[in-house]
């Protein structure tokens, strides 16, 4: 799970380093462009790009590879280690603090298993959550939501006859200091789904939108956090599967 605004497009860089035929100077060059179009898809400040891409060529192309590794092992360990050192360092994870936090996403795409990591995440960090089931679409929804509730042991608000009653329900009764909602997804953002969530968003006023992306979509994603941006603001991307393909 990746907790910030960050594409599928990594996965591909490191998969291309992976299959190139030669990995010479050239090569390093033309992945780093790949890299730096990726982090700028994700809103990364265009000097910081700047400044970690030419950390990476220079380390890379300026020292000699450890003995016994080949440029491409040494390639893919700096990459990935500088890119990991990077993330940490950006601020874009959750905040540990009294918040709501709305999750989004399409049919499958994981919200509910990641409702249930980000729990416990504040409850081994000594906050308390609550979870909200607002998906009403599907009928096993809420059940599930109970279900993983019960396994990290926090309350579930399901009282209500659709998700804007129990998002309302939930916020005048809730005592707990963060608010995870659940809401349903669809095969598609169609008309119904955006009016829900937007609805949604209008109600709960959360300090957190995420949206969870499967990472196996690929391009699809920029387009659909697009929607999803317009629709109800988001804040954060939650990329799921990350360990699967
Ligand atoms: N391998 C893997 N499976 C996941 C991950 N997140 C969710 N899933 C699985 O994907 C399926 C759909 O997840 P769910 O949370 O119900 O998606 P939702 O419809 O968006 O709420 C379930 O079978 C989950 O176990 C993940 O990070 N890795
Ligand atoms: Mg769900």
């Amino acid at each position: 799970m990746v907790l910030d605004k960050f594409g599928s497009g990594l996965k591909d860089v490191f998969r291309k380093i992976a299959r190139m035929g030669v990995v010479d100077k050239k090569a390093v060059e033309s992945i780093m462009q790949d890299v730096q179009r990726t982090l700028l898809m994700a809103d990364v400040d265009v000097e910081m790009v700047a400044e970690l891409s030419e950390r990476i060529k220079k380390t890379v192309l300026g020292e000699q590879p450890p003995k016994g590794m080949s440029l491409r092992e040494y390639f893919i360990k700096v990459l990935y280690d500088e890119i990991v050192n990077f993330l940490g360092e950006e601020k874009a994870g959750i905040e540990l603090k009294k918040q709501k936090i709305l999750v989004v996403g399409l049919f499958g795409s994981g919200k509910t298993t990641t409702i249930g990591k980000i729990a416990k995440w504040f409850k081994t960090r000594g906050m308390m959550p609550g979870l909200v089931a607002c998906d009403t679409h599907r009928p096993a929804a809420q059940t599930q939501l109970e279900q993983i509730g019960k396994a990290v042991g926090v309350h579930v608000y399901r009282e209500g006859k659709n998700p804007v009653d129990i998002a309302k329900n939930a916020l005048k009764n809730a005592k707990e200091d963060v608010l995870l909602f659940d809401s349903a997804g669809r095969d598609a953002l169609d008309r119904e789904l955006a009016e829900e969530l937007k609805r949604l968003g209008e109600i709960i006023k959360p300090e957190e939108v995420l949206l969870v992306i499967p990472a196996d979509i690929g391009q699809a994603a920029r387009k659909q956090a697009e929607e999803f941006n317009k629709l109800v603001g988001i804040t954060g991307i939650v990329v799921t599967k990350l360990e699967q393909g």
